[in-house]
């Protein structure tokens, strides 16, 4: 067993289209365990923190200016190997592509929608999930 903590964001498009109770029932499901969850209104300077391996990018000023758009559920998750777990359970990041079974290849639309609206975050990495929860769990 490695059991681990991930940071999960439900995007504001995921909350705005009442898609929590579903992602978080996704979660649940996989024998994962909710180990703490706010509704947030993050500030651009968290934001900023949270994405700054994606600063100078293309798309990174959308990418903060639609997380900055509505409320935010952050969650923290644990269970073996769930960083990893819960980025096989969102699907790949564009909703395009994503496989049909993920959340976002359930969820994601094509019509005129960002890749950014994407509707979850999950952490890669034990660094970053180490780094983000300490971020959105002061
Ligand atoms: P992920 O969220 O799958 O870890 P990432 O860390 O590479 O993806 O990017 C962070 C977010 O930025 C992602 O959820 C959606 C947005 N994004 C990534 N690549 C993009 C692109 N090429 N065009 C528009 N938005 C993009
Ligand atoms: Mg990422």
């Amino acid at each position: 067993m490695a059991v681990e903590e991930t940071l999960v964001l439900v995007k504001p498009d995921g909350v705005a289209r009442n898609l929590t109770g579903e992602i978080l029932r996704r979660i649940e499901a996989k024998g994962y365990s909710l180990v703490d969850i706010r509704l947030v209104q993050p500030d651009r300077s968290l934001l900023a923190k949270h994405y700054e391996e994606h600063e100078g990018k293309p798309f990174y000023e959308p990418l903060v200016e639609f997380m900055l758009s509505g409320s935010i559920v952050a969650i923290r998750v644990a269970g073996d190997r769930v960083i990893e777990g819960f980025r096989s359970l969102a699907g790949t990041t564009d909703p395009t592509t994503a496989a049909p079974g993920t959340i976002r290849g359930d969820f994601g639309r094509d019509w005129g929608l960002k890749v950014q609206q994407n509707l979850v975050h999950g952490s890669d990495s034990p660094e970053s999930a180490a780094r983000e929860l300490s971020l959105w769990f002061k």
